[in-house]
C-alpha cells in the first residue's frame, strides 16, 4: 500500500531520531562499567532526539501543536492539529544497555488519533499506522494474534516502580492475571508494548499510570491491526487515566473482567 505524505514525514523524523539513539547506546553500553554510570549521558541523548523530531516535524508542518515527554506542550498556530511525541520510550533499557527501546510519534487532527509511527533502532523494527488505511511492520501488514482463551495467551504489562504508580494494586492485577494466563511479560516499553500486540506478537497488554505521548502511537497501532484499547474500566479515557488495556475482542474483554476484579 503506498504511504501517505504525512505519515513519510513521520517516518523520516523518527528514523533520523532513531539513528541518532542508536548512536548514543553504542557509547552508553561502554559506559556501563564506569561508576557514574551513563544517566547524564542519556538524558542528554533523549532531549538530542527529541529536538530532532521537533525540528523535522516543524520544518514540515510548521504551525502544528506539540506535547512531548521533555518540552511538554507547544501551541502552535494551527489548532486541529497536535503531534504527540515520546522521543525515547523505554529509558530504563537504554540506560542499561538492553536494546528494547524506541521512537513513538503520533498525529491527532481534531482530537482523533489519525497516524502513528515507532521505531525500535536497535532492531530496525519500523512500526506505522493511518487511520482506516491499516498498521504494518516494515512492509508486512499487522494483525492482532487470533487466541481466544487466556490460557493460551501471552500478556504483557508495566510494573510500577520505585516512587510511581499503585505497586499494590499492580500485585493483585499479576496475581489474577498470571492464574489465568500463559504468560507475562514486561518490556520496559509501552509504546513497543502496544506495537507487539498491534503485531499478534503479544496477545494482550494492560498497564497503569501512563502519559498520553506513551500510549497514543500504540493505541492507533492497535486499532488498525484489528485490536482494542481501553482504559482499565472499559472507556476511551486512556489519556486522562493513564491505564489502557489492549487485545483482540475476546482477550480485550476477558483483561478488563480480571482487571476490574475487587482488591482482595
Ligand atoms: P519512558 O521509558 O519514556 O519513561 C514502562 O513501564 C513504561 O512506563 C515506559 O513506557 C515508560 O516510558 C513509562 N514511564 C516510566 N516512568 C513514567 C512516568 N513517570 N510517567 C509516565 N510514564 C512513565
Ligand atoms: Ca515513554
Amino acid at each position: 500500500m503506498p504511504r501517505s505524505a504525512i505519515i513519510n514525514v513521520m517516518i523520516q523524523a523518527a528514523m533520523k531520531a532513531g539513528r541518532s539513539l542508536a548512536r548514543d547506546f553504542g557509547e552508553v553500553q561502554n559506559l556501563q562499567v564506569s561508576l557514574k554510570g551513563p544517566g547524564d549521558y542519556v538524558s542528554q541523548a533523549d532531549k538530542r532526539a527529541e529536538q530532532i523530531l521537533y525540528t523535522e516535524l516543524s520544518r514540515v508542518r510548521p504551525g502544528y501543536s506539540f506535547l512531548m515527554e521533555e518540552s511538554g506542550a507547544v501551541e502552535g498556530d494551527d489548532p486541529q492539529h497536535r503531534w504527540l511525541v515520546d522521543p525515547l520510550d523505554g529509558t530504563t533499557n537504554f540506560l542499561h544497555g538492553i536494546p528494547i527501546f524506541a521512537v513513538s510519534v503520533a498525529l491527532e487532527r481534531q482530537g482523533t488519533l489519525v497516524a502513528a509511527v515507532i521505531y525500535n533502532p536497535a532492531m530496525d523494527e519500523l512500526y506505522t499506522a493511518e487511520r482506516g488505511g491499516g498498521a504494518f511492520l516494515n512492509d508486512r501488514r499487522m494483525r492482532v494474534a487470533a487466541r481466544r482463551d487466556l490460557p493460551d495467551c501471552v500478556i504483557g504489562t508495566g510494573i510500577p516502580h520505585l516512587g510511581r504508580g499503585h505497586h499494590g494494586r499492580a500485585l493483585v492485577d499479576l496475581r489474577n492475571v498470571m492464574a489465568e494466563s500463559s504468560g507475562i511479560r514486561r518490556m520496559g516499553s509501552a509504546a513497543l508494548d502496544l506495537a507487539y500486540v498491534a503485531a499478534g506478537r503479544m496477545d494482550g497488554f494492560w498497564e497503569d499510570a501512563l502519559q498520553p505521548w506513551d500510549t497514543a502511537a500504540g493505541i492507533l497501532m492497535v486499532r488498525e491491526a484489528g485490536g482494542f484499547v481501553t482504559d482499565r474500566t472499559g472507556g476511551q479515557d486512556i489519556f486522562g487515566t493513564g491505564s489502557v488495556v489492549a487485545g483482540n475482542e475476546a482477550i480485550h474483554r476477558s483483561l478488563l473482567k480480571i482487571l476490574q476484579k475487587p482488591d482482595s
